[in-house]
C-alpha cells in the first residue's frame, strides 16, 4: 500500500480515532493466526468432561478454517458428544433440512474400528445429530467452514463431551466394571425398572457388545423375568445367525445362547415383543457390528412370582409405564385377602356371642 494512497490515509485515520468498524475480511491475517491453534487434543486424564465451542461462539466463525478436536479416554471408556447448539452456513437449501453437507460448512466426526479411522457422521446446516458415541477410547471431530461463509451471520456450533465407562446404558441396573458393558439386575433391589441399549436414545455405537443379566428369587419364591420392550430399533430386519445384523438376543443360560429364543432386530411398536424367562434367571445380549446403526431400545423389566403368573395378554404399551408386563400381579393376593377377611368376620362374630 502506498503511503500516499488515499486508503492509507482512511487506514492511519481510523487508527487514530479507533472507531472505526474494520471489515471481517481485513481480520484474517490475525485470525488465521489464531485458527492456527483451533486444533485441540483432550484427555480423560485431565477432564471427564468439557465443552467444545467453534471460533468466536457464539459469534460468526471465520471462513476457510479447518479445526480438529481429538478425544482420548483411557480404560473401557467410551467418548459421547452432545450437541447443544448448531448453526452452521448452508447454502444449499433450507439449514433446518439439510440434504447433503458436500461442499458445506460441516462437523464430521470420525471413530476407530479396529484402529482405522472410520466417518460416523458428517452433519451441516442447524440439523445437529443426536447424541453420538464411539466404540472405542478415541473420537475425532473436524470442523470445516467454506469461504463462502465469510460474510454470514452464522453463530457456531457448542458441544459437550464425557468419556463414560458406564456405556451410556440407562436405568436401574449395577454395573460389572470388570466386564466392561455388563449390568446386573437384581430382584432383592427392585421389582420393576428398565434399561436401554447404550448411547439410548442416541444411536448405539458400532461394534459393541452389552449384556443385562436378571437375577429373580429362587426356590420357594421362585420368580421369572418378564422384559417388554418400548421402542424398539437395532440394525435391519433378519438377523439369524448368519447374518451379520445388529440384534438383541435372550438366554436362560448365562454364557450361552438359547436356541429356543429367536433373535431381535429391525424396527417394532412398543410392546410388541414380551420375552419370558424359564427360570430365575434372566439375560439380554445386545450386539451391533460394524455398519449401520440406529437408535436402539428401551426395555422394561419385572420380577414376578411364579403363582402370580396368568395367561399373558397385550397390555397397552403407550400407557404402560410400570414393566409393560402382560401378567397379573395381585391376583393371589386378593384372593387370600378375601379368605382372611371372611375368617376374620367369622372371629368376631364368635368373640360377640360369647361376650
Ligand atoms: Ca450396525
Amino acid at each position: 500500500m502506498a503511503l500516499c494512497s488515499p486508503l492509507y490515509f482512511v487506514f492511519v485515520l481510523c487508527i487514530v480515532l479507533m472507531e472505526c468498524d474494520v471489515p471481517l475480511a481485513s481480520q484474517y491475517p490475525e485470525v488465521y493466526n489464531q485458527v492456527t491453534s483451533c486444533n485441540m487434543k483432550k484427555f480423560s486424564a485431565n477432564a471427564k468432561n468439557g465443552t467444545i465451542e467453534s471460533h468466536s461462539y457464539p459469534h460468526p466463525y471465520p471462513p476457510s478454517i479447518r479445526c480438529q478436536y481429538e478425544f482420548e479416554g483411557e480404560g473401557q471408556e467410551r467418548v459421547q458428544l452432545s450437541f447443544k447448539k448448531m448453526n452452521l452456513y448452508y447454502s444449499g437449501g433450507d439449514p433446518d433440512m439439510p440434504h447433503g453437507c458436500i461442499n458445506q460448512d460441516s462437523i464430521s466426526v470420525f471413530i476407530y474400528i479396529d484402529g482405522k479411522e472410520t466417518l460416523l457422521g458428517q452433519y451441516c446446516g442447524n440439523k445437529s445429530p443426536n447424541q453420538l458415541m464411539s466404540n472405542s477410547q478415541r473420537m475425532k471431530v473436524v470442523f470445516i467452514s467454506t469461504s463462502q461463509s465469510e460474510t454470514r451471520n452464522v453463530f457456531g456450533f457448542q458441544l459437550e463431551y464425557y468419556f463414560r465407562t458406564d456405556f451410556g446404558v440407562q436405568g436401574s441396573g449395577i454395573q460389572d466394571q470388570r466386564k466392561g458393558c455388563l449390568f446386573h439386575y437384581n430382584s432383592t433391589s427392585s421389582k420393576v425398572g428398565f434399561f436401554t441399549s447404550p448411547n439410548f436414545p442416541g444411536q448405539y455405537p458400532p461394534h459393541t457388545e452389552c449384556n443385562y443379566q436378571f437375577h429373580g428369587l429362587g426356590k420357594n419364591k421362585e420368580e421369572r423375568v418378564f422384559i417388554t420392550f418400548g421402542d424398539f430399533y437395532v440394525g435391519e430386519s433378519g438377523c439369524e445367525k448368519t447374518t451379520e445384523s445388529d440384534y438383541v438376543s435372550f438366554s436362560n443360560f448365562l454364557s450361552s445362547e438359547d436356541r429356543k429364543l429367536p433373535r431381535l432386530c429391525g424396527q417394532m411398536n412398543p410392546g410388541q415383543v414380551i420375552r419370558e424367562s424359564d427360570g430365575a434367571f434372566f439375560r439380554v445380549t445386545f450386539k451391533s457390528n460394524d455398519i449401520y446403526d440406529a437408535t436402539g431400545f428401551k426395555a422394561n423389566y419385572r420380577f414376578v412370582p411364579v403363582y402370580d403368573i396368568v395367561t399373558p395378554t397385550m397390555s397397552n404399551p403407550e400407557h404402560d409405564t410400570s414393566g409393560g408386563t402382560s401378567i397379573s400381579p395381585g391376583t393371589s393376593h386378593d384372593h387370600v385377602t378375601v379368605v382372611m377377611g371372611t375368617v376374620y368376620l367369622l372371629f368376631l362374630t364368635v368373640i360377640f356371642h360369647v361376650l
